[in-house]
């Protein structure tokens, strides 16, 4: 009998979401199934039983009449959630230590940078300046990190493993070795005060959207010596409240910003982000999802579900992540 065939439909256009590499990987992993690089004019649409997919238009799913699962190529779900098309089948999610890794790798880099005043000690070198300022330890910083699951729990244990205080913030109650937990709205705000430098690992929901806003920055702590707390996103562009940001860099509420992640993704090349003193900027590049590790777990994940196994990471829908 022949396998239903999985449709790719990746349109991310950067280097890592050149199709024709996926399509090459997920012909090696899924050997005796079709796959299928749409938009493909030979495709007849109901042999497509899985879709493996990265920002697909909305309605491009719909196509589909005999879709069993649905694979997003990374770990937000935010844009397959705006789709009000969007066929009523398992999605199923990244969340893989490959990727995993990969965010801890950018969440420590930041957060190290910040600590170790880099921006203030590359400034001297290009003045020529030798004016060293006192570096405290890591322990007199407090890591408060929002969101609590696959990547900000990881991200909060390797900090910790540094020396750092953590502090952490979810929806539903969490206990990490080491860790601070608070959750819910009602914990928000105990969170923020101990919070020296903000890093937000949360997905982008109808709950979430631009929580990171001016009252929020007002509520971190700035009684470390860092002086004035740091922002770090690497969740969603939609996330933030861009002209908050910039507002609360430029009148000292935040001492700093790096980011990953923007509302409008390129960034046009006017934003002031480009060129503040303040902000380290990363082309959501955080963590890459990797085609050889993600098409291996995508097609694990198909065996396992066509002899009877569950899915691994699906998303709930109602809450939207
Ligand atoms: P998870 O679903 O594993 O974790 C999400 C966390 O956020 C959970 O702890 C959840 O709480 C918490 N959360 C969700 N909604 C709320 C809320 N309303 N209030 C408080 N806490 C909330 O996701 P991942 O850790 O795998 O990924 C997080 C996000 O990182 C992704 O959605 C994606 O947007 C982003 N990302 C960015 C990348 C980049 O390169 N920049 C790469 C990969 C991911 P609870 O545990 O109680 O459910
Ligand atoms: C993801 C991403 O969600 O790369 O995986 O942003």
């Amino acid at each position: 009998m022949t396998k239903g065939a999985l449709a790719l439909l990746v349109h991310g256009g950067t280097e890592n979401w050149s199709s024709a590499r996926w399509k090459a990987r997920f012909d090696q992993v899924c050997r005796d199934r079709r796959v299928l690089l749409l938009p493909d004019a030979a495709v007849d649409a109901s042999d497509v039983h899985y879709a493996a997919v990265w920002k697909p238009r909305p309605g491009e799913l719909a196509a589909f009449p005999n879709l069993r699962v649905i694979f997003n190529l990374g770990a937000g779900v935010d844009a397959l959630m705006a789709d009000t098309s969007l066929p009523d089948v398992p999605l199923v999610r990244v969340a893989v230590s490959d990727l995993t890794d990969r965010m801890t790798e950018y969440v420590t880099l930041h957060v190290l940078m910040h600590h170790r005043q880099e921006l203030y000690l590359r400034e001297s070198q290009r003045e020529r300046r030798w004016a060293p300022r006192y570096q405290w330890a890591a322990g007199a910083i407090t890591i408060g990190i929002m969101g609590l699951g696959t990547l900000g729990a990881n991200a909060a244990q390797v900090l910790r493993a540094i020396g750092f205080r953590v502090v952490g913030w979810s929806r539903s109650a969490k206990q990490i070795d080491g860790v601070e937990c608070f959750a819910g709205k009602e914990q928000l705000g105990a969170f923020l005060q101990q919070a020296n430098i903000l890093v937000c690992l949360l997905p982008l929901t109808s709950d979430t959207r631009h929580i990171l806003n001016r009252d929020v920055f007002a509520r971190l702590n700035r009684n470390s010596p860092m002086g004035a707390p740091v922002l770090i996103n690497a969740g969603r562009g939609g996330l933030q409240d861009e002209a908050d940001i910039l507002r609360a860099l430029d009148d000292g509420t935040l001492g700093a910003a790096s980011l990953d992640v923007f509302e409008t993704e390129p960034l046009p090349p006017d934003s002031p982000f480009w060129s503040h003193p303040k902000v380290v900027l990363t082309p959501h590049n955080a963590a890459d999802t990797d085609p050889d590790e993600i098409s291996k777990y995508v097609a694990e994940q198909i065996e396992r579900f066509e002899s009877g196994g569950a899915l691994e990471n699906v998303v709930d829908r109602k809450r939207g992540y």
